[in-house]
């Protein structure tokens, strides 16, 4: 295999490794090895979400502990690195948050080389790559870029908004349906798309509904298995809307694990969306009703929309969707299709906005 190979592949690794961290969070998934000269791997290290070593220092910490328990920790234990060539993920950070710098770590333990995948868009984590540079270190990125790019799409999406990233969820019949005109709405898709629904819950921060849906349907919001039985990751429960809701509702049940329930009392979308930001919130669902869910279609908040498709139809007055401010035919949203997946008798669908 050429050098070239094992540096593909050292980056393979470091992206397998980032999966190991956390889906959801502040911080995004990354990882890193650290290869000698000819391109074997001497060390592992990936990220396991905010407040803990980021992948880099990670990798560091695997190389000296392997190095001590060999008896071969050199005596200026700073240069632990020397000639070694790190692969990274993500631009190593260049600024002092919950850690230190990653770029100051990887000059302080003498790597000769960085590699990386692609750039850190944070605004005061970037510039590691320049530090490196004027400290002597070659530096290359670009490598198998586009697998980062999409193992952290959600995280960077966030970052760049400033807000979270919104999926808009429904369920729906083949003709657009969310309930029938006496508003029954109970299981119009199958047991396989629930369970998906309750899969996707324990990745994401967040779940938001309205309060006009949690006044008539009373939801608990939890992720769970078909068998009830909760999962050990629960999103945060948000109401939107300022109408007092009884402190009774299942929603405000936090036992056995379930999550905390926070109402944000406003009707500003980018206000809420604000808030949940800056309470860590980078990948938000949002669960309805139809007049939520309009109302963040409308102001061109949805990053991505899940559709659950029925095999049914229903007819009569009640969408999934109302009034989106499109009055004439030129003004509807244009979406392009992601995803679209059998799920039982049902279909998933996920679109997006053009370039979006
Ligand atoms: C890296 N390696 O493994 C990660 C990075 O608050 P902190 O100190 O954890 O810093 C978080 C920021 O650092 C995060 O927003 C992102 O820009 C970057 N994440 N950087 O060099 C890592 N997880
Ligand atoms: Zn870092």
């Amino acid at each position: 295999m050429s050098f070239n190979e094992k540096q593909e592949q050292a980056m393979r690794r470091a992206l397998e490794l980032a999966l190991n961290g956390p889906v959801k969070g502040v911080n995004p998934r990354v990882g890193a090895v650290l290869i000698d000269q000819s391109g074997e791997i001497v060390a592992e290290g990936w990220h396991r979400g905010a407040g803990t070593a980021h992948a880099e220092v990670a990798a560091l910490n695997d190389l000296r502990e392997k190095l001590a328990a060999s008896g071969q920790l050199p005596t200026d234990a700073a240069q632990i690195a020397r000639g070694l060539t790190a692969v990274v993920t993500l631009e190593p950070c260049n600024h002092t948050g919950k850690t230190g710098p990653c770029a100051l770590a990887l000059i302080e333990a003498g790597v000769e080389k960085v590699i990386f995948a692609t750039n850190d868009p944070g605004r005061e984590s970037s510039g590691g790559a320049n530090t490196l540079r004027d400290a002597g270190i070659t530096v290359e990125s670009g490598l198998l870029k586009a697998d980062a790019d999409e193992l952290i799409r959600i995280w960077v999406k966030a970052t760049e908004q400033k807000r979270p990233y919104v999926t808009l969820k429904y369920g729906s019949s083949l003709d657009g349906r969310s309930a029938a005109a006496d508003g029954t709405s109970k299981w119009i898709t199958g047991p396989e798309a629930r369970r998906d629904v309750h899969l996707r819950r324990t990745q994401i921060d967040a779940i938001l509904v309205g309060t006009g849906t949690v006044i008539a349907d009373d939801p608990e919001l939890t992720a769970r298995a078909l068998d009830g039985s909760l999962y050990a990751e629960q999103p945060l429960r948000v109401i939107l809307g300022e109408t007092e809701i009884d402190p009774g509702a299942r929603i405000f049940d936090t036992s056995e694990g379930k999550a905390e329930t926070v109402q944000l009392r406003t009707r500003d979308l980018h206000s809420a969306l604000s808030r949940l930001y800056e309470m860590g919130v980078r990948h938000l669902m949002v669960e309805g009703g139809a007049t939520v869910a309009s109302e963040f279609a409308r102001h061109d908040l949805v990053n991505e929309y899940l559709v659950y498709m029925a095999p049914k139809l229903i007819g009569g007055p009640i969408t999934s969707l109302g009034n989106l401010g499109v009055a004439t035919i030129d003004q509807a949203k244009v979406l392009e299709f992601v995803e679209i997946k059998q799920l039982g008798p049902d279909l998933i669908i996920r679109a997006v906005e053009r370039g979006n």
